[in-house]
């Protein structure tokens, strides 16, 4: 049923204030426009493409919780980019060389690419089932990983920045990581023998002397200052970026980029040397350009590189990497994003304390969203956080259950929606004038609605996605607010005022939830298709181009107003059950999401 639209006889305070409007909506599309050219910087000018990559993965042991943040922080951007009309690649998959790899093959009793090959579909199979949307899965066993390595180390060798040489020093099988005397201190292992230890990791470390082929990392200090130093957003947060910097400080000793052979069997042979293996970073590293198409026509994707990384790996991703790539005469990435740590009862998640968190397990428990929105809403690219199922079941109930789900449901429910349409919105009913039935407060809710898509663009694009969802939340609570102060269930439908105000509260409050709806796509995909549907909001409505708000606000057209809702699928987010609960307190567990 389409509604009619009122016709208004303007006064001429009325037509100028609709006139101020419509410049005022004018100029934020044009802001909104500038700010894609602006942000996504050099994009713009010459086209529109995005890169995205996650640390390949050891395949030593299934995925914890730590591996899906990472993933879904990329997957975020990644749709992110995609709302945004961009031509935008993600890649992730696993890394399978490498002592660690070759000694966890040895101890399952099967040979490295079986068991590599086991491993890698256990994470392909968690991103697929948590909707993380990857473009490209890499294995490094793979032949076209090979090629590029070979390739890769082929170009730093005639260029001679690969000699041979003999290293002495520390060696971390467990971070596949060279330590110099300065990184390594004393610990006592599990049986009470003193052993030496990663002061970062406190992995154990051994004495190695061998002679392998070096990188003239040293000759490098300088030219990655300069970079990250003219390029404030290189690396982010900031602080890593300052970490780096601060690294740089000290001499740069040059990189053994291989093992023997007699040690390490399981990589790729180092070019016209098969007695020596490529360094497993080396060898990983590469693999973000092998996923370009390295080292043929590489170069429209490897010019928009992003990678996402967690804080521990951080010095190969920003001095041994851009250290490679600036030998090898290729450009450096767009940015390093960086991420912290999850914690499990404030200590660091391991095999050993028992408190690896399986995330199979808790996906299944919070529901794909809803872990996905618990690792965005509550990790903190700066700080470690720590993970706990009842803070993720608090949150959860209190932000999609309640308040989103909570909202969606009043508004679709036969008793304020009784046509089950996008209501007509009533100017008068609306104007700001102070004759209208609208609250001051509801005149700054909209004003905060309608600046919600720069605000969240502006923390998507630095990573702060929990800032992003702080301010979704924060209007949806506005809303919710507006929907109560007004209390339209007790407004008479029968009398032709009371009915066009409610119906254009619960239009407000559809035009809300279909910009939330659109903004969450990146974060909790499923959810937001489902809310969108339930709004009959067609698939090709919910890009960054359908934000424009409550156009009949400003007295333009709404291309939903009369449109009938999609059909109801129930509730948007089920809450959650604590697993005492029931014992606690029956009745209290058994309420449903629904607020009134
Ligand atoms: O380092 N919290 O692989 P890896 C958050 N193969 N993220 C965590 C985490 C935690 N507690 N624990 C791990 C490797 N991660 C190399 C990478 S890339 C060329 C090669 C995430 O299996 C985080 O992204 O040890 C971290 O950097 C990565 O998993 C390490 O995974």
């Amino acid at each position: 049923m389409k509604f009619p639209v009122l016709t208004v006889t303007w006064s001429c305070r009325a037509f100028r204030r609709f006139q101020q409007r419509r410049v005022l909506l004018a100029e934020q599309r044009l802001w909104r426009s500038a700010l894609i050219c602006r942000s996504s910087s050099h994009l713009c000018r010459d086209y529109r493409s995005f890169y995205i990559t996650t640390p390949i993965f050891y395949v030593n042991a299934s995925p914890h919780l730590g591996h899906l943040y990472s993933a879904v922080i990329a997957d975020c951007l990644h749709r992110w980019k995609l709302l945004q009309g961009f031509d935008s690649r993600f890649a992730t998959g696993t890394d399978e060389h490498g002592l660690k790899i070759q000694q966890a093959a040895e101890a399952a009793g099967k040979d490295p690419l079986t068991f590599s090959t086991e491993v890698s579909e256990r994470f392909k199979n968690l991103f697929s089932s948590c909707n993380i949307s990857f473009t490209d899965y890499i294995r490094t066993t793979e032949q076209r990983h090979r090629r590029a390595v070979e390739h890769f180390w082929s170009v730093l060798w005639n260029k001679g920045l690969i000699y041979k040489g003999s290293y002495e020093g520390w060696y971390s099988t467990q971070d596949e990581s060279f330590l110099t005397p300065s990184q390594v201190g004393d610990a006592l292992d599990p049986s009470g023998k003193a052993v030496k230890v990663s002061l970062e990791s406190g992995h154990k470390v051994e004495w190695m002397k061998e002679e392998n082929y070096m990188f003239r990392l040293s000759a490098f200090r300088s030219r990655l200052h300069d970079w990250l130093v003219e390029n404030p957003g290189a690396v982010q947060p900031e602080r890593f970026q300052l970490a780096v910097l601060q690294w740089l400080q000290e001499e740069l000793p040059d990189l053994s980029v291989s093992r023997q052979r007699s040690r390490l069997q399981w990589g790729v042979p180092v070019p016209g040397d098969p007695e020596q293996t490529v360094y497993v970073w080396l060898d990983a590293l590469v693999n973000y350009l092998t996923v370009a198409g390295y080292p043929d026509g590489h170069e429209q994707w490897w010019r928009v590189a992003h990678h996402v990384i967690g804080k521990d790996i951080l010095k190969f991703h920003a001095v041994y990497w851009p250290a490679f790539l600036l030998g090898a005469g290729l450009p450096l990435p767009r940015a390093i994003h960086v991420h912290s740590h999850w914690t499990v009862g404030g200590r660091k998640m391991s095999k050993s304390l028992g408190n690896v968190v399986d995330p199979f397990e808790h996906s299944r428990m919070f529901t794909n969203d809803g872990i996905r929105y618990f690792l965005l809403r509550q990790g903190v690219p700066d700080s470690d956080c720590d993970y706990t199922p009842d803070k993720v079941r608090k949150l959860l109930n209190a932000e999609l259950a309640d308040s989103l789900g909570g909202l969606l449901n009043r508004c679709t429910a036969p008793a304020l929606n009784p046509a089950q349409v996008y209501p007509a919105f009533c100017c008068q009913a609306f104007s700001g004038d102070g004759r209208g039935r609208a609250a001051a407060e509801d005149h700054r809710m909209v004003a905060a609605v309608r600046s919600l898509p720069t605000v969240v663009e502006k923390h998507y694009e630095s990573m702060h996605v929990y800032k992003a969802l702080e301010a979704i939340s924060a209007c949806v609570r506005q809303t919710n607010g507006f929907v109560q102060r007004h209390a339209p269930w007790k407004l008479d439908r029968r009398d032709a005022k009371d009915r066009r105000w409610s119906d254009t509260i619960v239009h407000v409050s559809l035009e809300c939830l279909r910009i939330y709806g659109t903004l969450l796509q990146p974060v909790v995909p499923e959810m937001s298709d489902r809310l969108l549907t339930r709004l009959g909001v067609r698939a090709h409505e919910r890009s960054w181009k359908d934000l424009d708000f409550l156009q009949r606000y400003d007295g333009t057209d709404c291309p939903f107003e009369g449109r009938p809702l999609g059909s109801d699928s129930g509730l948007l987010f089920s809450r959650l059950e604590s697993p005492n609960a029931d014992k606690r307190n029956p009745k209290k567990s058994k309420k449903p999401a629904h607020l009134k």
